[in-house]
């Protein structure tokens, strides 16, 4: 196949012309970054589980009413999704204390939260992402309130299915982060909101509910070592990774 119009190149993913109208093409490197890009390295594999991990999740949600980008996996490493206008905001949803807010209000790791806390972060690399409140997000014209309203409400539909789903197969939800973007049909006259880039070890903290044994980024991020096993062991658990490695066949339909 003719190599497609690449439209962007980012830290963990390559953005391709779809082969249709409306659709992006999402190349998923095996290269890693931390710290606003301080730290890069690579996880061997981690393209072609986070692909699977992606798509499952993806599907999962959407067998559930949730609108999200993903249409298709194309190979290994590419899935077909539709194009949308990012939301230029990280939405991250906490369920335990971990990373930055541990960090911010000296709570320790692992405190689980008296409820659910959704931060909103402006997705800018030069400025370090900084954290946002809705004032900002309205006033610099980023999302609008209805916008921030349908935003809030999807986090926590996902934070509540994904919840469970990851605690049948053991693992702890500690907190993730989510992008949106506007998606325009063209049979509709409004954009709707839809969950677009990636749900992955890479932006999930995920833990042993028995160990506490953190099977994520983090392993990245802290030099814990075992980054590809963690990753290996997510995709095993959704039971999307054949026993003999990452190959492209077909896993089960449903989980739960
Ligand atoms: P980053 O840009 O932070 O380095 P990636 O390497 O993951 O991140 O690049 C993927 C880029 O594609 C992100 O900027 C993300 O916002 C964007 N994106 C994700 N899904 C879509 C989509 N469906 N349509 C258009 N852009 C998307
Ligand atoms: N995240 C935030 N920005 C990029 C990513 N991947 C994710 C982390 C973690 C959650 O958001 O992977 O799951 C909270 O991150 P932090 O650093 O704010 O504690
Ligand atoms: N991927 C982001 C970065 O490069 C954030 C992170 O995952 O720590 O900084």
């Amino acid at each position: 196949m003719a190599r497609r119009k690449q439209l962007y190149e980012g830290k963990a993913k390559i953005l391709y012309e779809g082969p249709e109208p409306g659709t992006v093409v999402q190349y998923f490197k095996d290269d890693a970054t931390a710290f606003n890009n301080q730290k890069k390295g690579t996880i061997t594999g981690k393209g072609v589980l986070n692909n699977r991990i992606s798509e499952y999740l993806m599907t999962r949600l959407g067998e559930i009413g949730v609108p999200t980008h993903f249409i298709r996996r194309l190979n290994m490493r590419e899935q077909l999704v539709k194009e949308v206008e990012i939301i230029p905001i990280e939405v991250v949803v906490r369920n335990v204390a971990a990373g930055s807010l541990s960090k911010k209000f000296a709570i320790p790791e692992g405190t689980p939260l008296p409820r659910s806390i959704i931060e909103f972060y402006y997705k800018n690399d030069e400025l370090g992402d900084p954290m946002v409140s809705e004032e900002h997000i309205t006033a610099f014209n980023w999302a609008d309130p209805l916008e921030i309203d349908e935003i809030m409400a999807m986090s926590l539909r996902v934070n509540d299915y994904l919840s469970g789903l990851f605690l049948g197969v053991q693992l702890r939800l500690v907190d993730f982060k989510l992008e949106f973007g506007r998606y325009y049909d063209e049979e509709e006259e409004e954009p709707r909101i839809v969950l677009a880039d990636e749900i992955s070890p890479d932006n999930c903290r995920l833990w042993d509910m028995a160990t506490g044994e953190k099977l994520d980024k983090d392993r990245f991020r802290r030099d814990l070592g075992g980054v590809e096993e963690a990753y290996q062991e997510v995709a095993r658990r959704l039971g999307i990774l054949p026993e003999s490695g990452p190959r492209d066949v077909q896993g089960p339909s449903t989980l739960q």
